[in-house]
């Protein structure tokens, strides 16, 4: 089955979300290791809980982005992964670090990209009246949140949404939308092309929306 390495920072919902999709006996993947830059970050727990493999690189131990993507490429390389899935991750990869695993790094970012890249996003669909909302899974290239768009599940914004009752509404959907592409992905049906995604052999002419 292919190798999954799930990388996060945080409380580790989406990493959650994966490990119980992959304890489907149909699941086509196996999750070999999770890795953190935050020491104490919750998700190390959710997968001691799971048995799975964990590994720390804390970002404040190094000097540069570069020694810092040098640290966790060699722990990444020594397990091998056919994928590596940044759930809440929170560190923006240099480009050779991109480049190298180009194809293989997934990322969730909690809105309708291409609008809203970077933080705050739940509160700038809802400063910009925006009634619909979402959430992206993409490949991760050198631009932050900017690689092709693989799928997104959409959230209707209400009157009295907050930044807070919004993140809860996308979050629910990046717990089952995730799994199901990662599961995409190691069925062999997801490729990342030149400048596009590439689904069951076919150029997507835009994210598919579920
Ligand atoms: N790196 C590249 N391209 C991508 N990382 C992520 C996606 C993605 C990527 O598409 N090249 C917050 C935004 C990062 C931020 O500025 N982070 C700081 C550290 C903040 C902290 O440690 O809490 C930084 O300097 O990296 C994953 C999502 C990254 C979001």
């Amino acid at each position: 089955a292919p190798r999954i390495l799930v990388l996060a920072s945080g409380s580790g919902t989406n990493l959650q979300a994966l490990i119980d999709a992959s304890r489907e006996r149909d699941f086509p993947g196996k999750i070999v290791a999770v890795g953190c830059n935050r020491p104490k970050a919750f998700a190390l727990e959710r997968a001691a809980q799971a048995n799975i493999d964990t590994f720390t690189v804390d970002h404040t131990r190094y000097g540069s982005r570069e020694e810092f993507d040098g640290a966790l490429m060699a722990e990444i390389r020594r397990r091998n992964p056919d994928l590596i899935v940044l759930a809440g991750f929170m560190r923006i990869l240099t480009r050779d670090f991109v480049q190298a695993l180009r194809g293989t790094l997934l990322n969730v970012h909690p809105s309708l990209l291409p609008k809203y890249t970077g933080l705050n996003t739940h509160q700038r669909a809802l400063e910009a009246g925006d009634k619909v909302h979402g959430v992206s899974i993409h490949f991760v290239t050198e631009e932050l949140d900017g690689g092709p768009v693989i799928a997104q599940a959409e959230v209707t914004v209400a009157p009295d949404d907050t930044p807070e009752t919004l993140a809860e509404k996308v979050q629910q959907r990046e717990h089952v939308l995730y799994p199901i592409v990662v599961r995409w992905f190691c069925e062999g049906r997801i490729q990342l092309g030149s400048d596009y995604v590439v689904f069951d052999g076919q150029p997507l002419n835009g994210p598919m929306v579920l």
